[in-house]
């Protein structure tokens, strides 16, 4: 136990629980609690959280002159299990929510076809659709955490441009494959019906595997800032890929060099050289629980618990340390593993009142581990990176304070 520094076996946690948790003992009178004297609300037509739950997505920021360009992320801290509830879904918009109107937005498919395609909303709803349970990261995602100061902000502020969720869509093999598409094409280009009319290449192969244009989000249509009424899944893949309002693929020989993929969304190298096309996004993993800004309340047993994903496969281990990467003990991964889907992982850890740095490390069905922050460094140019994947370190005070630190 040492050498693992607090860090328990799950048994542990569930044969010698008694009393790791301090619960109070039932007293002999309860009174009787006010909820319990009279019927409840009545039904609603469509719910919202407890009022003792407030949860809300963090760093909202908008562009000064234009506000509605920016980005919000997800209270990861604040939640459990894998899925990330619709109204908690970070957002990402380059000119704002486009009010689409349903019956009036087209997605057409053109470009090397035999059949040019215009398909409806309602056209959509018709075809056989898929479920899969896949993370959206956005590659700017964890960009704090390049800086050359440690930012003391929670585990949703610096890593929260990451959500997940159960898309269903239809294959977009199934809409080529009707439009005929030209086998000796290489490339689409996938375009919004925002202002920006936001539009990204992406290699044949890659759709015809794996994309979707997903019209349902954990069950319901949609939300405006997902995209409503369609969008774009790539799954793995940089956010910037799923193309949101997808209003049109074109089939064509090379990619079209936008502005996204030039300005924007390279990756510099220390060299000069920058790569192009870096599409998938890498293993990686964060501690939710305990994380940045929480405080421990005392010394005792508390579960560690956090999110791992990677964007070349599923997540095959996820190791712990409590002493900044010196030692490592395997967690358990508590949720079902599968390509592109995050997962939970736990392990029960006691905590001594010494300071301690609290670490997670995944690894991947293609064989990656997650880097350490140096590691991931090592090549990219100051200032440019994306696609972050370092390891992320809690330091715990001795006053059980919880804050970001570089190692
Ligand atoms: N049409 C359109 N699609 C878009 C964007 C956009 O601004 N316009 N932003 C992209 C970026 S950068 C990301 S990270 C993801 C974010 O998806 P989300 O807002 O549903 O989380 O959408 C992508 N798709
Ligand atoms: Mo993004």
């Amino acid at each position: 136990m040492q050498r693992s520094n607090g860090l328990l076996d799950r048994r542990a946690f569930l044969v010698g629980s008694a009393g790791l948790v301090s619960a109070t003992v039932l007293a002999g009178t309860q009174t009787k609690e006010p909820w319990r004297s009279g019927p409840g609300q009545p039904m609603s037509a469509y719910g919202s959280p407890s009022p003792y739950v407030s949860l809300k997505r963090l760093q909202i920021t908008g562009h000064p002159l234009a506000p509605e360009a920016g980005a919000s992320s997800t209270p990861l801290e604040r939640l459990n299990g894998t899925l990330t509830p619709n109204s908690l879904h970070f957002e990402r918009h380059h000119s704002g929510i486009p009010n689409i109107d349903p019956s009036r937005h087209r997605l057409q498919i053109i470009g090397r076809v035999e059949r040019p395609q215009s398909f409806g909303y309602e056209d959509l709803l018709r075809y056989p659709m898929v479920s899969r349970i896949l993370f959206i990261e956005c590659s700017g995602n964890s960009y704090a955490n390049t800086l050359p100061q440690a930012l003391d902000k929670t585990a949703g502020e610096l890593n929260g441009l990451f959500s997940c969720a159960e898309w269903t869509g239809i294959p977009l093999r199934l809409l080529l494959e009707e439009a005929g598409f030209d086998p000796k094409s290489d490339w689409l280009v996938a375009e919004g019906a925002d202002a920006a009319g936001m539009n990204r290449s992406l290699p044949l192969d890659l759709a015809l595997e794996d994309a979707m244009v997903a019209l349902f989000q954990n069950g319901e249509p949609l939300r405006g800032e997902q995209g409503f009424p369609m969008r774009l899944l790539v799954p793995g893949c940089e956010g910037n890929l799923s193309i949101k309002w997808l209003r049109s693929v074109e089939v064509r020989k090379g990619p079209a060099h936008t502005r996204e993929e030039t300005s924007k969304y390279t990756d510099l190298f220390k060299n000069g050289r920058a790569d192009q096309f870096s599409l998938r996004m890498d293993v990686k993993s964060v501690i939710t629980n305990p994380s940045g800004q929480m405080g421990l309340p005392n010394h005792g047993v508390y579960e560690v618990s956090g999110l791992a994903w990677s964007g070349h496969g599923s997540i095959d281990s996820v190791d712990v340390s409590a002493d900044g990467g010196s030692s490592w003990r395997r967690a358990e991964i508590q949720s079902q593993p599968g390509p592109y889907r995050p997962v939970r992982f736990r392990i029960p850890w006691r905590w001594t009142g010494q300071p301690a740095v609290l670490q997670s490390r995944a690894s991947d069905s293609a064989g990656h581990q997650q880097p350490t922050r140096a590691e991931a460094l090592t090549n990219s140019a100051p200032g440019l990176t994306y696609h972050y994947n370092g390891i992320q370190s809690w330091q715990v005070a001795q006053s059980g304070r919880v804050s970001n630190v570089f190692l």
